[in-house]
This record gives structure tokens, C-alpha cells and sequence, in this order.
């Protein structure tokens, strides 16, 4: 459950990294391909080295479903509803990556990786939470 002081934090974390890292979904995809290289298998169409366009475009969906997220934290199921469609029916994206965070984990380290000193505790835990929650949504459609 997000807390009073997590529904302050996340929007204000949040805003300022997208705001100062123009890539932070891009580099968070960067890392997930290189730390848990299994999940690349589900961009075989992707051109996935270096400065490639595709992943730089993708890490901009991914932000920006972020922020809709961010915005919507008392009603994730709804805001994330046609994403999560679009991960059980048509991506199939086993649902063990949402379990084990993939995506998520990697978001945390460029959140710290950006923030320095402001990635505190309180603002690890208060991301935890909510990525935790989006992967859930990302993975109930699954049967
Ligand atoms: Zn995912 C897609 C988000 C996880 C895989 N995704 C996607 C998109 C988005 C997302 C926004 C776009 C959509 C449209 O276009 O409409 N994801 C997301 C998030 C997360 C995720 C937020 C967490 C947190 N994914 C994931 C994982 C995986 C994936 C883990 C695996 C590994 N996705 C994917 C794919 C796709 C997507 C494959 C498709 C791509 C293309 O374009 O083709």
C-alpha cells in the first residue's frame, strides 16, 4: 500500500528525473538487456546495440506510460488497463518477468544513478512499491 508521504515522493521524484534525463527509459531498456539478457528475446525485431532508434523510441513509451501511472497511483488497474491487455494477450511476455521485476529493478538503479543522494531510502521504498504495483497490473490478465 502506498503511503500519505509515497503519493508525494513518487510524483516529484518521478518529474524530476524525466525531467533532467531526457533517456532514463531508454537506459533503464540498456540495462535490462545487458543484466538479464533473456528478456531480448522478445525484441528479435529490435535492433538492440548501442544508439539504436527502436529502444530509444520504446524507452520513450515506457516513460510516458510511467507518467500516466504517476499520475493515477489510486487507480493503476485502470490507467495500465489496454497495457496489460497488450502484455497478456498480444506480447505474452512471460509472466515471471513481471514477478521478478526486469524492468523495474532497472528503473530503480537509473532513478539512483540520476538522483545521487536524493535517492534515499524513503524514495527506494516509495518506487518499490510502486513498480511492484504496475508489474502487478502488467501481469493479472494472465490465465
Ligand atoms: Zn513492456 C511494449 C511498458 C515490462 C516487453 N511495454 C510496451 C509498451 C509500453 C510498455 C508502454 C508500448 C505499448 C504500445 O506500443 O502501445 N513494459 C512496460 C512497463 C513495464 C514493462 C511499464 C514494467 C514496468 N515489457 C516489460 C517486460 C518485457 C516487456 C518485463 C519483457 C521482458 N513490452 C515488451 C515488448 C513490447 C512492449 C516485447 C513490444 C515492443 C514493440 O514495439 O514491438
Amino acid at each position: 500500500m502506498l503511503t500519505a508521504d509515497d503519493k508525494k515522493l513518487i510524483p516529484q521524484t518521478w518529474e524530476k528525473v524525466v525531467s533532467q534525463c531526457d533517456d532514463a527509459g531508454k537506459d533503464a531498456l540498456y540495462r535490462m538487456f545487458v543484466a538479464y539478457p533473456q528478456t531480448k528475446t522478445y525484441f528479435p525485431h529490435f535492433d538492440v546495440g548501442p544508439g539504436s532508434e527502436q529502444v530509444k523510441a520504446h524507452g520513450k513509451k515506457v516513460v510516458a506510460a510511467l507518467t500516466n501511472a504517476v499520475k493515477n497511483l489510486d487507480n493503476l488497474s485502470q490507467a495500465l488497463s489496454e497495457l496489460s491487455n497488450l502484455h497478456a494477450y498480444n506480447l505474452r511476455v512471460d509472466p515471471s518477468c513481471f514477478a521478478l521485476q526486469l524492468l523495474a529493478q532497472c528503473i530503480q538503479v537509473v532513478l539512483a544513478v540520476n538522483l545521487g543522494k536524493e535517492y534515499t531510502p524513503e524514495v527506494h521504498s516509495a518506487f518499490d512499491k510502486f513498480l511492484s504495483a504496475v508489474a502487478a497490473v502488467l501481469a493479472e490478465k494472465y490465465r
